[in-house]
């Protein structure tokens, strides 16, 4: 995935997209009961082998004494998987097949272009 074309639509914390290690980080407070929706825009690259498994999964780390210190985390979920912090998975489709002519079949189109060029000049 290109991370470069990460934007962050939080509208609040910091997010910053890190190609190297392949990691998006998102640092901002909630208050208590407070939720937030980080969503991360990911271009897969045109190499990518069809039927490969990409996988994603993210992680919270968090304060739970409210000491000031993120002395806990707790992995994302895929809720459509059974278990409680599966990472979310998608494979890889095909690229779709662009339709071309054989060298044959191109030889034998220039060949009757060139005969109807030749044909309109002649009655011009
Ligand atoms: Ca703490
Ligand atoms: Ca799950």
């Amino acid at each position: 995935m290109r991370a470069q074309r990460f934007r962050s639509r939080v509208g609040f914390g910091t997010a910053v997209a890190t190609t190297a290690t392949r990691t998006v980080t998102w640092n901002g407070s909630l208050a208590a009961g407070a939720s937030v929706t980080i969503t991360i825009s990911a271009t897969i690259n045109g190499s990518a082998t069809p039927g490969a498994t990409i996988s994603n999964q993210g992680m919270a780390h968090y304060d739970p004494d409210l000491n000031g210190t993120n002395d806990a985390s707790a992995l994302t979920d895929d809720p459509s998987a059974p278990g409680a912090a599966d990472p979310t998975t998608f494979t890889v489709l095909g690229g779709a097949k662009v339709p071309a002519l054989s060298p044959l079949a191109l030889l034998l189109l220039s060949v009757c272009i060139s005969a109807a060029a030749i044909v309109a000049l002649r009655t011009s």
